[in-house]
């Protein structure tokens, strides 16, 4: 039997399945703010066009009005300034191979139930890695974090006095995971791919700055980690054809045993 034909059967007879990693897209969908000198994501707005009516009596579709960066989403390296001159680094240009990968999952959820500003440290990795093997090549580094269990919008994005807190990494675990894994990106549960302190960081929002440099990727407002294995999925993640595009919302399938 042909290895296509086999992962067809096994998905039909549910020996693997397919993980929705998505949130829902929509008005209520949580988006990122930043501080208020710079440019403001809008969310999410759907304007009827026709819904079996006079502008339309046999059909139903919107217009939507939304940032690329909006929901589950994938980052480009166009997106940031470190990787703005990088070949085929938009939405439109990068080769599709990129958007199949296997992931590795790093689970620390009991750590960021303890500390919402926690940051992944190489130290975490290297202990992953004497438990699971060496992160591959090309592969999507997911953090199963648990914050997509905040579905307050309030609680997701957790602003304070002092802006916002959620988890994500320490600048030299994007630099071990972009320069020396060579992964194709990673993924996270929180708005964004940086942490919620990390506009105070030195750069500012490190992983973005370091992924992107390296021509790596980002998948954000993932849901769904802690139903995939360590190892062994395979995630597909393909953003829309936007020509220049530095992001776009994405669905994020993962095929699990
Ligand atoms: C722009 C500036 C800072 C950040 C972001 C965008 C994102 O998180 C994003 O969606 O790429 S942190
Ligand atoms: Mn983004």
């Amino acid at each position: 039997m042909s290895l296509l034909t086999q992962l067809v059967d096994e998905l039909n007879a549910g020996s693997l399945r397919i993980v929705d990693l998505t949130q829902p897209l929509g008005p209520d969908t949580p988006v990122i703010g930043l501080p208020p000198m710079f440019g403001q994501s809008p969310g999410v707005t759907m304007e009827v066009i026709s819904h079996f009516d006079d502008k339309g009596p046999g059909w139903y579709w919107n217009v939507l009005h939304l940032g690329e960066h909006t929901g589950t989403h994938f980052d480009a390296p166009v997106h940031w300034i470190s990787g703005k001159d990088l070949p085929n680094n938009s939405c439109d240009t990068i080769p599709v191979q990129r958007f199949v990968g296997p992931a590795c999952v790093i689970d620390v959820s009991a750590e960021v139930a303890k500390n919402e500003d926690f940051l992944l440290m190489p130290a975490h990795v290297e202990a992953w890695e004497k438990k699971h093997g060496r992160i591959p090549k090309n592969s999507w580094v997911l953090l199963r974090t648990d914050w997509s269990r905040r579905t307050d919008p309030k609680s997701f994005l957790n602003v304070g006095a002092d802006g916002p807190h959620s988890p994500g990494f320490h600048k030299s675990t994007s630099e071990l995971l972009a320069r020396d894994r060579e992964v194709l990106g990673v993924g996270v549960e929180t708005v964004g791919t940086d942490a919620g302190q990390a506009g105070t960081f030195d750069p500012p929002f490190p992983n973005h700055a370091t992924m992107h440099g390296a021509g790596r990727f980002g998948l954000a407002s993932l849901k769904n980690l802690d139903q995939l294995p360590a190892t062994g999925a395979i995630v597909i993640a393909a953003p829309l054809k936007i020509v220049n595009g530095s992001g776009s919302p994405v669905r994020v399938l993962a095929i699990t045993a």
